[in-house]
C-alpha cells in the first residue's frame, strides 16, 4: 500500500522536531490516535487482497511500533527535561537567612556579662538572681542603710506605691544570697538596676551592675585586689591604668572606689569622666560585720569582700564608647557593630 512510508517518515520527523510534551502529544493524535492519518489508513485494507492485506498489516504494524518506541524515547527525554527546569526554578535553599533580615546577635553588654559568668564560675562562683523590685529592707535597711541614713540620698530611688522599690543596685542579692545558703559563699550577681538621675554621657536609670561576694574564714584585702585584677585583665586583654582610693559604702569596711584612667580620652579629660580622665568602675570592701549579722552570719567566724560592678561603664570603656544612652537606645546602625 503506497503512501505509508510518507506519512510514517513525517511522523518520525515531526516527533523529533518537537520540543515539548505537548507537541509530541499532538505529533502522536495527529498519525496514530483514534482518527489519526495513519490508524485510518488501515480502513482501506477492505478493497486489498488478502496477501496484499495481510503485508500492509503486519507493515502498518510495524510503523507502529517504531513510533511508540521514539514516542517513548522522546517523552522520557523531555519529562527529564521538564523535571530539570522544574528542579532549578523551585530550588530552595531552607538554611538561608529570609531576604533583607540580618541573623541577630548578643548585645555588647550581654557578651561581657557572660564573658565574666564564665571567668567567675572557672573561679569557683556561683551565679545568682534576685528581684528587680525589691523591698526597703533588702535594697537598704539590711545593708547598714537605715531610713534617716544620709546614704540613701547617694541612690536616687524609684519607690512604689506599695512601698517596695526598684533597686538601685544589685548588693541585696547578697543579702539574699547570704540568708539562703550561708557560708562559705563565693557568688556573682549580674543584673538591671535603676536610679532617679538625671541621665547624661555616663549615667543612665536604668543600667547594669554585676555584683560579686566572697565569705570565707579569713578573706582579706588581698582576696579582693586578686580578683578586682584577675577581672579587669580578662575584660581588657592588656593593662589598663587603675587607681584605688577608700570610697564609702555602709556595707563594706573599709570600702575602696576603684577608678579606671578613661579610655575614651587617655586620661586627658572628656564628658564620659567629665573632664577628670577617670572613670568610677568597681566599688568594693570588706564586708560590714553588721551585714553579716544582719543575714544570720556570724561575723567572728567569717568574713568577706564584696564588690559592685558598674557593668555598663566596663562595656563603654572595652569598646570606647562616647555615650552611656546608645546602649539603650536600640539604634541598629550602633547595635549591628557588635
Ligand atoms: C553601688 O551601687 C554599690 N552597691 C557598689 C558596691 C557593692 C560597693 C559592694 C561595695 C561593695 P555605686 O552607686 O557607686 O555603688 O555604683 C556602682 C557602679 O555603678 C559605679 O561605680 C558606676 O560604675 C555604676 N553606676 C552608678 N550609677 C550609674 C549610672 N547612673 N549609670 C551608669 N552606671 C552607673
Amino acid at each position: 500500500m503506497t503512501g505509508f512510508l510518507e506519512l510514517h517518515s513525517a511522523a518520525v520527523a515531526q516527533l523529533e522536531a518537537a520540543a515539548t510534551l505537548e507537541a509530541i502529544e499532538a505529533v502522536r493524535v495527529e498519525f496514530w490516535g483514534r482518527k489519526g492519518k495513519l490508524a485510518l489508513a488501515s480502513k482501506e485494507f477492505g478493497k486489498l487482497t488478502p496477501e496484499e492485506r495481510a503485508r500492509s498489516g503486519k507493515l502498518l504494524n510495524e510503523y507502529k511500533q517504531a513510533f511508540e518506541q521514539l514516542y517513548e524515547f522522546r517523552k522520557a527525554r523531555l519529562d527529564a527535561a521538564a523535571l530539570d527546569a522544574r528542579l532549578e526554578s523551585e530550588w530552595l535553599d531552607l538554611t538561608a537567612p529570609a531576604p533583607g533580615v540580618r541573623p541577630g546577635s548578643l548585645h555588647p553588654v550581654t557578651q561581657v556579662q557572660k564573658e565574666l559568668e564564665d571567668l567567675f564560675v572557672s573561679l569557683g562562683f556561683a551565679i545568682m538572681d534576685g528581684p528587680e523590685v525589691e523591698t526597703e529592707h533588702y535594697n537598704f535597711d539590711a545593708l547598714n542603710i537605715p531610713s534617716h541614713h544620709p546614704a540613701r540620698d547617694m541612690q536616687d530611688t524609684f519607690w512604689l506605691r506599695d512601698g517596695r522599690l526598684l533597686r538601685t543596685h544589685t548588693s541585696p542579692v547578697q543579702v539574699r544570697a547570704l540568708e539562703k545558703f550561708g557560708p562559705p559563699l563565693k557568688m556573682i550577681a549580674p543584673g538591671r538596676v535603676f536610679r532617679n538621675e538625671e541621665v547624661d554621657a555616663s549615667h543612665e536609670h536604668t543600667f547594669y551592675q554585676l555584683e560579686g561576694m566572697m565569705v570565707d574564714r579569713d578573706v582579706s584585702v588581698a582576696h579582693l585586689i586578686y580578683f578586682m585584677k584577675t577581672l579587669l585583665s580578662a575584660v581588657f586583654h592588656r593593662d589598663v591604668t587603675i587607681r584605688l582610693r577608700p570610697g564609702y559604702f555602709p556595707f563594706v569596711e573599709p570600702g575602696f572606689e576603684l577608678d579606671i584612667q578613661c579610655l575614651i580620652c587617655g586620661g586627658s579629660g572628656c564628658p564620659v569622666c567629665k573632664h577628670s580622665g577617670w572613670v568610677e568602675l568597681l566599688p568594693c570592701g570588706l564586708v560590714n560585720p553588721e551585714v553579716l549579722r544582719y543575714s544570720g552570719v556570724d561575723p567572728k567566724e567569717w568574713n568577706g569582700f564584696a564588690f559592685g560592678l558598674g557593668l555598663t561603664r566596663l562595656v563603654m570603656m572595652r569598646y570606647a564608647i562616647d555615650d552611656i544612652r546608645l546602649l539603650m537606645s536600640g539604634d541598629l546602625r550602633f547595635l549591628n557593630q557588635f
